[in-house]
């Protein structure tokens, strides 16, 4: 619906196998076995053996007059705003997911050492297998904008809405303590963990507890479920989505190690998104069983009444108005991704541009980090001059470096060997998810740029490969000249100390290493010094950026 796509998208977008499976490891199901032992096989056994515990709910203290009365308008409001932001983001979320269907702990992600994936396909060995292959299609009423490898749009509505998330949720944080709304999540006694355990044991088996007026009071269980879901699940979801930015985690290797590394955070980030959802549903369910018109009454129109269905009504406008805009953001996605791609370049890419795009890369991993797989992406080059060069091990090879500079030149590999050699060790973050460590040996882009002496005007490097894009046409891509300065910015003729695989990218490619992989430009054949991106192939910075609506700035 709403699409346009050519031919050669139509491969790419609706692909003949649109299967899905969840394969989960063994491990992971005993995990999952050892929590529902942990929390209703024990609640069940205590109901067995010692009966139902007493309801916390019977003896609530009364009210004082200094505990919060209904739902004033703010905290309406936040709650229903922050339900219509979490559904786009999960969406985003799941079309993001959907491209590397793959979940580790590891940082390397060999195939099937995931300990879940959706995908029904065993990774093959006999052939280059590349990751844009691996990812699966998504139903687009499931994923927002759905349809198979839509990682940047979906990339656009997730960066988009998560600043409005997180301003929703200062506010109704900030507000929650201005007022005296914040006794009704935050626990003042560490009586609240018994008592909501007991609750627990009510609901796990089957027994509703007395049901306090939510208008006044929520029960223990009830409080420490939303406290979580404020003031835990949004953190963690905040410092595991940080941990994945390239920019972000050469800096601050600490970050994602919270987690584990990348993948491990990138894990809690899926996880994060079950327990939002669980918590969705929970909670509906928990307000329908409970009295839904009086339910939808307090959290819509601060009223306690019973019997009015204008709450009701409300709150089935506003989910209806979620749904509407669901199929706006479809026809914004396939119809204007342009707007969105510039959207996400006005909010993220000017904050990047000025924030995180500033650090410097610490070199940090060391030769036993270097992953035993490295996943590949890209066509390979088809053109006859390169293969041609191939087949004499790019002895022929010459690199032409040109546009706004003093000195432009063409330079052998070995005539590059001999300006120099800069060997780091570097996490690969590619923007589909997977990730990999390898070492990378080559010239810094830096003495390159002291050889040509660019004009001063020059602010952009546009490298041009031998390869075509997914779509066809020359992959290219650019950068600042800012970031290729940064001493980690090579242009690589080896990797793991050997001479550069075709596969990955021989005779030359780049390696820029607070970006994410698509910026990484492999088989180099040429590099030019422009004022700017904008008369490079369609004039977005890259052909990701021209073909895929990926940021120009690639930081996170
Ligand atoms: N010429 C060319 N370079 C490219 C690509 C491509 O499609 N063509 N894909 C990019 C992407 S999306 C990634 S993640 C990395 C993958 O590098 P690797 O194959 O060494 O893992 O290459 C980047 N460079
Ligand atoms: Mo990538």
């Amino acid at each position: 619906m709403f699409t346009n796509f050519n031919k050669a998208e139509q491969k790419i977008r609706y692909p003949e196998d649109r299967r899905w499976f969840i394969g989960i490891k063994p491990v992971a199901l005993v995990v999952l076995l050892i929590l529902l032992m942990m929390t209703v096989g024990l609640a069940w056994l205590q109901f067995i053996v010692f009966g139902l515990p007493a309801d916390p709910s019977r003896s609530l203290p009364p009210l004082s007059p200094s505990d919060p009365t209904g739902f004033p308008l703010w905290l309406s409001l936040s709650h229903w705003v922050n339900f219509f932001f979490l559904i786009m983001i999960i969406r985003s979320g799941l079309s993001i997911l959907a491209d590397h269907p793959r979940l580790y702990w590891n940082r390397g992600c060999s195939p099937s050492s995931e300990w879940l994936r959706f995908t029904p396909i065993k990774v093959p060995d006999d052939r280059v297998y590349t990751a844009k292959e691996d990812g699966r299609y998504l139903n687009p009423i499931i994923g927002l904008p759905g349809y198979r490898h839509s990682v940047g749009i979906a990339r656009a509505w997730h960066f988009i809405t998560v600043p409005f998330f997180l301003l929703n949720g200062v506010v109704f944080i900030t507000l929650l303590f201005v007022t005296n709304q914040w006794k009704r999540l935050v626990p003042v006694s560490w009586q609240i963990i018994p008592d909501s355990w007991n609750v627990f044991v009510h609901y796990a088996t089957f027994h509703m507890p007395v049901e306090p007026n939510g208008f006044y009071h929520f029960n223990a269980l009830q409080q420490v479920s939303y406290f979580a879901v404020v003031f835990l699940l949004a953190p963690i979801a905040m410092l595991s989505g940080m941990s994945m930015s390239p920019a972000i985690e050469n800096r601050f290797h600490w970050l994602p190690k919270l987690f584990g590394n990348r993948q491990g955070a990138r894990s809690v980030h899926f996880l994060v998104m079950l327990a939002y959802l669980a918590f969705i549903i929970v909670h509906v369910a928990m307000v329908a069983a409970t009295g839904l018109t009086r339910n939808m009454n307090h959290i819509t129109v601060n009223t306690d009444n019973p019997v009015s269905h204008m709450g009701l009504y409300i709150a089935l406008g506003i989910i209806l108005f979620t749904i509407a805009c669901g199929f706006l953001a479809h026809w914004i996605s396939w119809q204007r991704p342009r707007y969105l791609q510039r959207t996400e370049a006005a909010i993220n890419g000017t904050l990047w541009l000025n924030s995180i795009n500033k650090f410097k890369p610490k070199l940090y991993f060391k030769q036993k980090d270097i992953s035993p797989y490295f996943w590949v992406n890209g066509n390979m080059p088809e053109s006859e001059e390169w293969k041609k060069l191939a087949a004499k091990k790019f002895k022929d090879f010459k690199l032409s470096v040109g546009g706004l500079v003093e000195n432009p030149v063409e330079l052998s590999l070995d005539e590059l060997k001999q300006m120099g050699l800069e060997q780091n060790i570097t996490m690969h973050h590619c923007i589909q998810g997977w990730s990999g460590i390898a070492e990378w040996g080559g010239l810094p882009i830096k003495a390159l740029v002291d050889l040509v002496r660019p004009r001063s005007s020059v602010t952009t490097v546009v490298f041009y490969s031998f390869g075509e894009g997914l779509y066809g046409g020359t992959y290219y891509d650019t950068h600042t000249l800012d970031n290729c300065l940064k001493p980690e910015s090579i242009l690589a003729w080896e990797m793991n100390y050997q001479p550069l695989p075709e596969k990955y990218g021989a005779p030359l490619r780049l390696r820029v290493e607070n970006q994410l992989g698509y910026k990484m430009v492999k088989w180099v054949c040429k590099i030019e010094f422009l004022e700017t991106h904008e008369h490079v192939g369609r004039g977005f910075g890259g052909k990701n950026e021209d073909d895929e609506y990926f940021d120009l700035l690639a930081d996170t």
